[in-house]
């Protein structure tokens, strides 16, 4: 909570003799306002400017914007001076074109698209969002209000709506507790929670964004301040969901659904998507604090290729670099990193860094040098520089929020990409601070030429620090894909890297926590997310291990990754029993890859999340809001990791449909639940009836060339199912030319027949010639297999009946 000011702290101002002699009487303060909390009035008119309204109760502003068809923003002006329209989460609040209209009734204004009302109400300034149909889908509890801020100017600024009875809140981050917030109040300001536990509050990341869902119905609020943030989920009062800010505007966004998955989606439209990653960003990752010196890194990566583990990625905590100094490297454990990095390549490992935001105060470093010549680092309220100890000792940190500033980062990168570094992680970024957690209050920020102190900076600096990481290796890369880690985020941070979820222990809790993190980050618009499997402290035992593996594969972002004063921790770390199963699993990994591809393509390209927690696959289903372990991967590979020591089985509840148990191909009806075997080699996976899932061969490590041709598993429906197959270069940006394909098949089932039709978009021209197609669960026994009106021989192949037949093909037909 803010803190709360004291109306009886004004002073009586005494008289004061000044040294002239002469006597003065203070200003009289009898008629000084007192500071109280400030609620909106009636309504006394209101202004039209294009898609946007601005009601005044002759003293207050209220603006309603047309963003999009499902798409209104409301921002408050307490005295009707609006701030800068700026946001690092939205970069263009007018892209969209809009159908609008307004009217004017007797006690109401309303602003209405196709699918959305705003209801202003004159008397009290209540607004309320309605769909269509007139139904009230979200509604002011309280008139918008708001505080003065005596220390900081400004305001506080407060949003008070109806909780519903039913109503569940979804979304919001990283919070590490149960999917529905109900009952919760929470707070967003970026910190470095070492070892977090089960409710924590604050972590790593602000997502001011959540899902309301009421009776089968969603929409969403997103709260664009980037000061720090409250939100009471009906914690404080059952009937009310709050949210506040100590800065800042009020200012949200209403985002319609009413299915959970357009509110998502719509949330993408205005803070964007993660770009697709390069194909062996999906890879298994295998990291450690730290790999180092040079023949450890070598013998890690023998240990994967001569075991046949799959592994595209080794990474360098910091002691890679010289004295923590960031790009640099240690001469002494790294003495010719280039010829290292050439060689890993050459087994096919990507090298990926780790950088930090301190730079070691120390004029022989030319790091530090530019920056200071340049004023690229942040000062305090009196001009001192922000100083303050991290792993290099005393340091001084760049102000990511100045273009300059990252422009010159972003350059720096050079020398580790002429190395051959694929890939950057960033972490520390909250910005951490050791002692005293991050920066002081009174730190300044360029912010864009829209200046602010660290109140107002703090949430955005790590997400800034990602966006320089990223923009330069783009330029630097050659037009190859960046890949970018970090640890702290703001909302719209997806546009320029991945998350991990930080230092989290090798425990059973946090594995199931890891599990609630990544659905919860996923509907929150950070879909490329991970753990760090295994758990970051601690030790795991190989069970542990091995269970967070498998979670892992259907994990979108798979890296593990311990602490240096762990025990070593790699796939075959714990004997030889789980090493083959660690293998078996990170191969399904790489069998997968086309299919994980293909969903991050719907996300890149569409707004569709990742990982969907079950209430989003059935939001209609009230007793599947308590549901938390499972969740689908894209919509067609739905699983349920094992979380539990000891687990023989586990109750899986399936959506409504038909879904193919993995491991033994049975075809198990939806709708309810099932006791699924759990032995220490599966984990409950399922695939949804009449899906054509891509699959690739073992590979070792990401090789479109190894590709000789492409595996669908077709798994049989008696209903018409789509599915969406995505392919392109890979690494490149050529697919934002068109540059890729997006097959679509479409699969329909009955008694006696199957068929296939395939379309195909875009000018990508894959390596191989032809599919090899499984048939899975044919419930007839063939007669004929028709391909494009030719008959086709088919054989037995791991025991279904398989065909290999032309990539182009239009029309299967199996009966
Ligand atoms: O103060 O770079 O979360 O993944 O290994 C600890 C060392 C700094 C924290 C990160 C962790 C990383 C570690 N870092």
């Amino acid at each position: 909570m803010a803190e709360t000011i004291n109306k009886d702290a004004i002073e009586p101002i005494q008289e004061e003799t000044l040294e002239s002699g002469i006597q003065h009487v203070n200003n009289p303060v009898l008629d000084l306002p007192q500071i109280v909390k400030k609620y909106l009035q009636k309504i006394t008119g209101y202004v039209q400017k294009g898609n946007s309204y601005v009601f005044t109760d002759g003293s207050a502003a209220v603006e309603v914007k047309v963003v999009s068809d499902e798409i209104i923003r409301v921002r408050l002006a307490p005295h009707s001076q609006f701030l800068d329209d700026f946001s690092y989460a939205v970069p263009n609040p007018d892209q969209h074109v809009a159908l609008y209209a307004f009217q004017e009734e007797e006690d109401t204004y309303s602003v209405s698209t196709n699918t959305v009302t705003c209801v202003i109400n004159k008397e009290d300034f209540l607004l309320s969002f309605q769909d269509r149909e007139g139904r009230v889908i979200n509604r002011d509890h309280t008139p918008m209000h708001w505080e003065e801020n005596p220390d900081f100017g400004g305001y506080y600024v407060y949003c008070t709506k109806v909780a519903e009875e039913q109503e569940a809140f979804y979304g919001v981050g990283d919070k590490p507790t149960h999917l529905n917030l109900r009952g919760k109040r929470m707070t967003n300001w970026n910190s470095d929670t070492y070892s977090f536990s089960f409710d924590q509050d604050p972590l790593y990341r602000s997502i001011p964004f959540y899902i309301g869902l009421n009776k089968g119905e969603a929409y969403g609020i997103f709260f664009d301040n980037t000061f720090k943030t409250y939100f009471d989920f009906a914690a404080e009062k059952q009937d009310q969901t709050s949210f506040w800010s100590e800065g800042g505007e009020l200012q949200y966004y209403y985002i319609h659904g009413p299915h959970m998955m357009d509110v998502v989606k719509r949330y993408h439209s205005i803070t964007g998507t993660h770009y697709l990653p390069p194909l062996w960003a999906l890879g298994f990752h295998q990291c450690r604090w730290s790999y180092y010196p040079e023949s450890k890194v070598y013998e890690i990566a023998n240990g994967f290729r001569s075991r046949n583990i799959p592994c595209d990625a080794i990474y360098l905590d910091i002691d890679y670099m010289d004295g923590y100094r960031c790009f640099t490297w240690n001469k002494h454990y790294f003495p010719n990193p280039k010829k290292m990095i050439k060689a890993l390549s050459d087994q096919g490992f990507k090298t990926v860094v780790i950088i930090d935001p301190g730079i070691k105060v120390d004029d022989n470093y030319w790091v530090f040098k530019e920056g200071k010549e340049n004023k690229y680092f942040c000062r305090r309220g009196d001009d001192y520089f922000m100083e303050g100890h991290v792993w290099p000792g005393r340091c001084q940190f760049p102000d990511f929020t100045n273009p300059e500033t990252r422009e010159w980062w972003g350059g720096l990168f050079k020398g580790l990409v002429d190395v051959g570094v694929a890939g950057v992680w960033n972490d520390m970024n909250e910005p951490a601070v050791f002692g005293r957690g991050t920066f002081p209050n009174d730190v300044r920020h360029n912010y864009d030429g829209y200046r602010g102190s660290h109140r107002k900076a703090h949430n955005v600096y790590g997400m800034q620090m990602v966006r320089a990481t990223y923009e330069g290796l783009k330029k630097l890369n050659h037009g190859k894909r960046p890949f970018t880690i970090t640890r702290a985020a703001y909302a719209g941070t997806q546009r320029y890297s991945s998350v991990w979820t930080g230092d989290n222990v090798a425990t059973w809790e946090h594995l199931r926590l890891g599990v609630l993190q990544l659905q919860r980050l996923s509907v929150s618009g950070m879909s490329f997310c991970g753990t760090d499997i295994g758990g970051f402290s601690g030790e795991p035992d190989g069970e542990l291990f091995t269970r967070w593996i498998q979670f892992g594969v259907f994990s979108p972002f798979m890296r593990a990754h311990s602490a240096g004063d762990t025990r070593e921790r790699e796939p075959w770390s714990f004997g030889a029993d789980l090493e083959a199963i660690n293998r078996k699993f990170i191969e399904l990994r790489y069998q997968f890859l086309p299919y994980i591809y293909s969903v991050f393509w719907e996300h890149a390209q569409y707004g569709f999340p990742i990982l969907r927690p079950i209430t989003m696959l059935e939001q209609a289903v009230d007793t599947n809001i308590p549901r938390e372990e499972e969740f689908s991967f894209g919509d067609k590979v739905l699983t349920s990791p094992v979380v539990n020591p000891g687990q023989v089985s586990k109750k899986v509840y399936l959506p409504v449909g038909y879904w193919y148990h993995y491991w033994s191909n049975i075809v198990l009806k939806g709708g309810e639940e099932h006791e699924i075997a759990t032995p220490m080699d599966e984990i409950p996976l399922f695939i949804k009836a009449g899906a054509v899932i891509p699959e690739y061969p073992v590979m070792q490590y990401v090789d479109l060339r190894q590709v000789e041709f492409l595996k669908l598993r077709v798994y049989y429906a008696d209903v018409e199912v789509n599915s969406f197959i995505y392919e392109d270069h890979g690494d490149t940006f050529a697919y934002e030319q068109e540059i890729y394909l997006e097959k679509k098949i479409v699969l329909k089932g009955d008694k006696n027949s199957l068929t296939l039709n395939q379309t195909i978009d875009g000018l990508f021209t894959e390596r191989y010639e032809t599919y090899k197609l499984n048939f899975i669960g044919l419930p007839f026994k063939i007669n004929r297999i028709l391909v494009d009106n030719r008959i086709v021989e088919w054989k037995e192949e791991e025991g279904f009946p398989t065909i290999q037949v032309d990539k182009d093909f239009r029309n299967i037909i199996v009966e």
